[in-house]
């Protein structure tokens, strides 16, 4: 079973997982759950989504994620594996078409590597969005953030690869696009100007079939989050 609606409090738990797939627990407009979203369609990974009201949770959530948390996978047998990471490297072990991490445990730990430094950035998205909401001040937070762009720009202009991992799509490129995808709503003045591989980079992400199947437009963002901004968060937005 499949449903796009969100399961909210009070609603019945899911039957069990079909035999030939995995179950995704998501919110629609969740960039860690894109991530997982991302693999699984890369890969081309039988699925069905589950997706979950963040606000009124489902009391079963908490049993299948004790931290009440999306993303979350569970297998036929009952296997619950969380955070968008761990989700995401749990399926490219286990599902062995189109590899996304490299094989050598040098590779590997490169990759974790770079997750690191950009788990740094992620913050800079949430707090530029919500101070402006707020009217407050961002400009500060806007050219640390842009610091960061010249970062991750050298980092390509240093690989001269036109991927983070390589000259192909690999997991560092999925875990970081869903932001990238809602650079927009932050409103910065041309945010990509003073780092040109970095943009490029957003234009190749963009022509990929996976970030193709999961991409929101900046104006169904906008208006999701207004939605959260208001305190009733519509996460059956466009439905
Ligand atoms: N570290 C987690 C973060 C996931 C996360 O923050 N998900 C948000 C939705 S975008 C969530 O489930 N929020 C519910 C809550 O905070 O109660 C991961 O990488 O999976």
């Amino acid at each position: 079973m499949s449903t796009d609606r969100c399961f909210a409090k009070g609603s019945a738990a899911p039957g069990p997982v079909p035999k030939d797939h995995i179950r995704l627990y998501s919110m629609r407009f969740c960039p860690f759950a894109q991530r997982t979203r991302l693999v699984l369609n890369a890969k081309g990974i039988k699925h069905d989504t589950i997706n979950i009201n963040l606000k009124e949770k489902p009391e079963w959530f908490f049993e299948k994620n004790p931290l009440g948390l999306v993303p979350a996978l569970e297998t036929p047998a009952g296997e619950v594996i969380y955070e968008s990471p761990i989700t995401c490297d749990y399926l490219d072990e286990v599902y062995p078409e189109k590899k996304l991490l490299p094989a050598s445990p040098y590779g590997k730990a490169q990759q974790k590597m770079m997750l690191e430094h950009f788990s740094k950035v992620i913050p800079y998205f949430y707090k530029i969005q919500t101070g402006r909401g707020k009217g407050e001040d961002v400009s500060g937070l806007e050219a640390e953030l842009k610091e960061k762009f010249v970062k991750l720009n050298e980092d390509l202009v240093k690989k001269k690869t036109k991927f983070f991992g390589g000259d192909s799509i690999t997991m560092i490129d999925y875990m970081m696009w869903p932001f990238f995808e809602r650079l927009e709503i932050l409103e910065l003045k041309n945010p990509l100007e003073d780092t040109p591989e970095l943009k490029k980079w957003t234009e190749r992400m963009l022509q990929d079939p996976a970030v193709k199947s999961t991409i929101n437009s900046a104006d169904t963002y906008k208006a999701f989050y207004k939605t959260v901004a208001a305190g009733k968060p519509d996460y059956d937005f466009g439905l």
